[in-house]
């Protein structure tokens, strides 16, 4: 029974968090401490011709000057993230992929590929000594053709980005299901658009940072780095420096936000730790905004070409997709959004005849990783923008075309008849779309503003409703691991494989071993972000913690319950089955009276001669348990946008924001509310105003919030929210996860939104963020015909 679970129990973090006592990663100090600072390309594309380090070198307070030759053959290749992300071999006969391995020189060695690659490092008494020391050095550059359009870099006489490749097409695949040429050529209409989205900074409130301590005695490093993933940040700094995972305690202490691109190893997590080895002091780096927007690895940048055959009706046969990611100078994730994108497309419908191919671009710009959505809002734009596109060349609602395709709740589960990208067949676990539909409209007041908006249009305002739908493959694996012990004062502690950037987990985690252990909040501690007691763990991505570390730590917690129960029985002459636990006192139901504690217990399983553990019981109150998911669980939701467009300006402002969503069995419904309006946040801030831009020569000209504009609270909408409760069926409890999905559909159902309140200009958008200046030009072209 849950006392715990599906409770908005209030967050055991906030305390510290909301007092300003949480320690972030600029926040630790150490005795002796030096800091570091990179002087970056300010080319796209250039020859490192020579450094001149001299002055920098002997300003006073300054440590080392470090370049590529300084750690030739000291610091191996970043390489392509391959532990989880990479199609497996089933899956590559299917879709055909080639992927071109890629890898990155911590610091840049005979050219640069981006501005922003880190080429210098320099280690000062402080990072004021730091910086002046920055400004000495002279780097001198010979520039070469700088690639920004990635059509232009695949072409086949391109300059090569990476040299060892044969062009500058990192990888591409093609999947397909039924007859898509046949489908086109025997629709009623086809519809051929060009739909894109943009260059994004997942701008976390917290930038990078790493503190890394090189103890010479034990031969062992600390490290702390605001990171998504403290077992990857362990293994990359072993496989590069070429020592062993044993020796390396890395911890990610509170960190301000990820939302993606800290979940891969980036240069400086490395370079730090080796650099405190070499000059035998601790050193901490602290990223700034203008390296967060140049260097932090960045999103999104697809283009898709599309053509879609339907019928006079609103069904759409086919899909036939042809798009590309601009990966930037390393494609570090290979496949994961690329994929991820081909295999969401055709979301809640069924399209019976699907084709996508794709190519991965290598070009001029900060490598692309996945971001809150990954491969997600990009598919879901195309596929929203082009059931609105359908709606409005038949004169119907977009609405009807939605229903006339939607996948029904008895077809549940639903084979999309293609593979996941761990190779299990596509197939929808649970939900109920149609059911989903009806909530939102009605939550929305779809009919009622429909009516409204008549009469506001009369009155010469422009306002619209928009809608975007998706489900989302959540709690991919290869596996989460929890650790649940009892001490001798009967305090139970948890370790896991997985840590927060600002989800709850000390909280929804403790909420599950509560419920499993029979015990209060308090009597549990959730430890998260440590390599330091847990062997193996995978990490916080892909909207997996709930479902694979909640999936770990409900298992190790039934079996440690299990035992409990077990030596109780012997001490209290009871069958188990007869057995309660109720807040950490064990009795029999029939004499509640007669009471342990987890003291008593965790006395009883000491490892003694005398023990009274039962046969073959191995001491200790202790389980470890590693849960490896079947494949993905399919969360989905519905977004209802109405906007009102300033027509003079093209300023669109959100008036009323509602959705649906399932995420299966919901662990903390407070929580899960706080992690669907801050992606829709993010997603409003792509919809309507953030991208990153490159000059021709690959300069990036949005290096400041002035220029990179992020939506404040007062562009954001108090979002109505209805929860759906479909469990999963591809985990005990029934979870699915929920961190990413709000920021997929805000792109698709604002752009609806914004092209209905124009409805009498007939504008199409085929592209976000749909800024004022966009806008403008719409509405000027649409005036002018
Ligand atoms: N939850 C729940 N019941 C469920 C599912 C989730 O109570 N059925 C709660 C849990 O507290 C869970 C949280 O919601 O931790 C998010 O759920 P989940 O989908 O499991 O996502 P993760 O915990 O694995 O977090 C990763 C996800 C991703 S991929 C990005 S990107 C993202 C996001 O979460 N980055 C975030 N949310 C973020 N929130 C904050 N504050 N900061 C980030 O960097």
């Amino acid at each position: 029974m849950s006392k715990f679970v599906g409770q908005s129990v209030k967050r055991k973090e906030d305390t510290r968090l909301l007092t300003g006592a949480g320690k972030y990663v600029a926040d630790l100090r150490m005795e002796n401490m030096l800091e570091a600072a990179f002087l970056r390309s300010t080319y796209g594309h250039a020859r490192i011709k020579g450094i001149e380090v001299d002055a920098a070198k002997s300003l006073e307070g300054v440590y080392a000057v470090i370049t590529s030759n300084d750690i030739e053959g000291k610091i191996k290749p970043i390489k392509q993230f391959d532990s989880h992300c990479i199609l497996p071999p089933n899956l590559i006969e299917e879709i055909d992929p080639v992927i071109n391995y890629n890898f990155e020189d911590v610091l840049a060695k005979g050219k640069v590929t981006y501005a922003g690659q880190p080429v210098v490092v320099v280690v000062a008494k402080n990072r004021y000594i730091a910086e002046d020391a920055l400004a000495l050095l002279k780097v001198e550059y010979e520039p070469l053709e700088a690639l920004v359009d990635p059509f232009e870099a695949a072409k086949e006489n391109a300059p090569i980005i990476q040299e060892h490749m044969e062009s500058n097409i990192q990888s591409h695949f093609l999947v397909q299901v039924g007859d898509v040429d046949r489908a086109i050529e025997e629709a009623d209409y086809v519809l051929k658009k060009r739909l894109r989205t943009p260059r994004l900074s997942s701008s976390p409130m917290e930038t990078r940072g790493v503190l890394a301590n090189y103890d010479a005695i034990t031969e062992k490093f600390r490290v702390w780095s605001s990171t998504q993933l403290p077992y990857e940040v362990r293994s990359t700094i072993a496989s590069l420096l070429e020592i062993p995972e044993e020796s390396i305690h890395v911890t990610a202490p509170e960190v301000g936000g990820g939302f993606g691109p800290k979940g891969g190893v980036h240069p400086e997590e490395v370079l730090v730790p080796y650099l405190s080895r070499m000059l035998g002091r601790p050193i901490r780096w602290i990223e700034d905004r203008l390296e967060h927007l140049t260097a932090a690895r960045q999103s999104r940048d697809q283009t898709h070409d599309v053509e879609v055959s339907y019928k006079k009706d609103g069904t759409i046969t086919g899909i036939k997709d042809d798009f590309i990611v601009d990966s930037g100078a390393v494609n570090y994730f290979a496949l994961t959004c690329a994929y991820n994108t081909a295999y969401h497309l055709r979301g809640m419908y069924k399209i019976p005849s699907y084709q996508s191919k794709c190519r991965v671009i290598l070009t001029n710009k900060t490598p692309n990783v996945p971001f809150r959505g990954a491969g997600r809002p990009e598919a879901t734009f195309v596929m929203d923008r082009v059931i609105d596109m359908i709606a409005r060349n038949l004169a119907m609602d977009p609405v009807d075309v939605m229903k006339k395709n939607m996948i029904q709740a008895e077809e549940m589960p639903y084979d999309q008849g293609i593979l996941v990208k761990d190779g299990a067949q596509l197939i929808y676990d649970s939900g109920n779309y149609p059911d989903a539909l009806d909530k939102v409209l009605e939550a929305a007041n779809y009919e009622g503003f429909r009516k409204k908006q008549q009469e506001l249009k009369e009155m010469g305002k422009y306002v619209g409703i928009g809608i975007s739908s998706f489900i989302e493959g959540t709690g991919s694996g290869p596996f989460e691991s929890a650790l649940v012990k009892i001490d001798l004062t009967g305090h139970v502690t948890a370790h896991l494989g997985s840590s927060p950037q600002g989800q709850g987990h000390e909280t929804v985690f403790s909420q599950i071993c509560a419920d499993d252990l029979g015990i209060t909040l308090d009597q549990v501690t959730v430890i998260v972000g440590d390599t330091g007691v847990l062997p193996l763990g995978a990490g916080t991505y892909a909207s997996r913690s709930a479902v694979n570390a909640g999936s770990a730590i409900h298992a190790a917690s039934q079996k440690l319950r299990k035992k409990v129960l077990e030596i109780a029985g012997i001490m209290l002459s009871k069958e188990v089955e007869t057995l309660l636990i109720e807040n950490g006192s064990i009795y029999a139901h029939d004499n509640p009276e007669k009471k342990l504690t987890f003291v008593d217990i965790a006395n009883a399983a000491r490892p003694s001669k005398s023990s009274k553990l039962p046969e073959g019981m191995e001491a200790g109150l202790q389980v470890l348990h590693y849960f490896v998911p079947p494949t993905v669980t399919f969360a989905s939701s519905i977004h209802v946008a109405q906007v009102e467009v300033d027509k003079e300006t093209g300023f669109v402002k959100i008036q009323d924001y509602s959705i649906v969503h399932d995420c299966g069995t919901v662990i903390n419904p407070m929580i899960v509310e706080g992690q669907v309006q801050g992606g829709i946040a993010q997603g409003i801030g792509s919809a309507l105003y953030e991208e990153i831009v490159h000059d021709k020569n690959g300069q990036v000209l949005t290096g400041s919030y002035m220029d990179y504009l992020i939506p404040t609270s007062m562009e954001i909408p108090t979002v109505k929210m209805v929860h759906q409760e479909y469990p999963s069926t591809r985990n005990p409890m029934g979870i699915k996860g929920v961190g990413e999905g709000g920021a997929i559909s805000p792109p698709a159902a604002i752009a609806n939104a914004v092209v209905d309140a124009l409805t009498p200009l007939s504008i199409e958008i085929t592209k976000v963020p749909v800024s004022p200046g966009y806008l403008r030009e719409l509405i000027k072209e649409a005036e002018r015909v």
